[in-house]
């Protein structure tokens, strides 16, 4: 027999408006959308998302935000703030991480995690899945949905279902009556073009989809009708694919007030070089590049770079090369608003690296990569429209 498989989904709720309503309880309780100015109705641009509170008014992603304006004039409007969701992002996929190595990002709020070989640490796959949630409450302040199932397709439905904060476990006794009454839009892949023609044979439901003669299916679709017709049945092979490994792991901090008081400026360095050397060596990872980025008041930004003989993850080696590369551009006139610690070139220090891989990577890159995922899914225009800080250069 086959090894039971566990693989779970996991979504956060309304995730961009969830984090500005954690960061100012006066937006609690409150309609919120996040998109792009809706200039009082005359505005261009869409509705990245939404609080459940908008949501009540008809509100919903990818919606002009002019007609956002309309369903809910009283609503509070805002910009997205992105490198802030990234940052809340990657410290989720931290969490996540602590479970499993095999995690599959799938965008800024959303991961797959195939814990069959792992649960046995944390208890019962189900109470697996309960502490991933309340840890991700307790280190971000924010509720996720997660469904747990023998397959991609069930788990994604189950996170999907059980929204907000919510958890729903499909065993394999129960996934063909679970699967039998959904809408065949929750088959992801299954377009609205194709649900047309199943529509036209009668089909609206995974169930009527299943009970078909799979030939009947094949004869509409081709091969691809094969496997909308397994899907339906319960049959999804699909592996959970973990991300290939890191090339780097950074951190950046963004001071308060911008400085030029060498301590502080000093300090946030020796605890950015901490970050990152406990990072790797969580990773088990060791490398043999440290770069220094300095981003002055008037965003000027630098960047350095310094090889080092031997691969390393140590505090001391890292801040050793940091500092005068820092002190080379510290001067009493220049305030300074953000520094940042890069280690790259990265090898694994032992055996152990296999075990827990991933760590991070250039916060830049995977900002653009965040972004062109939610493009990739959503459409070029569904985020980010009115760009202030980032997403453009
Ligand atoms: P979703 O997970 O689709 O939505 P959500 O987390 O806001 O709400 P839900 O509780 O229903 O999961 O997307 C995650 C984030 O991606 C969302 O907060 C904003 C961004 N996004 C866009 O920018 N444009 C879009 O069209 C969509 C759907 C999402
Ligand atoms: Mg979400």
């Amino acid at each position: 027999m086959p090894k039971r498989r566990f693989v779970v989904h996991l979504d956060m709720d309304a995730f961009f408006a969830a984090i500005e309503q954690r960061d100012n309880p006066d937006l609690r309780g409150q309609p919120v959308v996040i998109g792009a100015d809706p200039k009082a109705g005359r505005g261009r641009g869409v509705v990245a998302t939404c609080s459940y509170e908008a949501r009540k008014f008809g509100i919903h992603s990818a919606m002009p935000i002019s007609t956002a304006y309309q369903k809910c004039p009283r609503a509070i409007f805002l910009e997205p703030d992105m490198e802030k969701y990234i940052s809340i992002s990657d410290r989720i996929m931290e969490i996540l991480y602590t479970f499993t190595h095999a995690v599959e990002r799938v965008s800024v709020d959303e991961a797959f995690l195939d814990i069959s070989d792992t649960y046995g640490h944390f208890g019962t796959p189900l109470q697996t899945c309960l502490l991933i949630k309340s840890r991700i409450k307790e280190a971000v302040g924010l509720t996720a949905s997660v469904g747990l199932a023998p397959n991609k397709l069930a788990a994604k439905i189950a996170s999907e279902i059980s929204k907000p904060d919510g958890m729903v476990e499909v065993t394999p006794e129960k996934l063909l009556d679970f699967l039998r009454p959904m809408s065949l839009k929750k088959i992801w892949g299954l377009g609205e073009k194709s649900r047309l023609v199943l529509d036209k044979a009668g089909i609206k439901t995974i169930g009527e989809l299943a009970d078909r003669n799979i030939s009947e299916i094949i004869a509409l679709f081709g091969k691809t009708g094969a496997y909308f017709w397994q899907l339906a049945n319960g049959i999804d092979e699909r592996e959970v694919e973990p991300e290939t490994e890191a090339k780097s792991v950074s951190n950046e901090f963004t001071f308060d007030e911008d400085t030029s008081a060498i301590p502080e400026i000093g300090a946030a360095l020796l605890t950015l070089c901490e970050k990152v050397s406990s990072r790797l060596r969580q990773a088990g990872q060791k490398g043999k590049t440290v770069t220094l980025k300095i981003r002055f008041a008037n965003f000027q930004t630098f960047t350095r770079a310094v090889t080092v003989k031997e691969p390393t993850n140590t505090v001391e080696i890292i801040y050793r090369k940091i500092k005068p590369l820092a002190d080379s551009f510290l001067t009493k006139r220049k305030k300074v608003r953000l520094v940042g610690v890069k280690v790259s070139g990265l090898l694994p220090s032992d055996i152990q690296a296999t075990l827990f891989k991933s760590a991070g990577e250039d916060r830049s890159e995977k900002l653009y990569q965040a972004i062109d995922k939610i493009r990739e899914k959503f459409g070029y225009d569904s985020i980010y429209r009115s760009s202030t800080k980032i997403g453009r250069k």
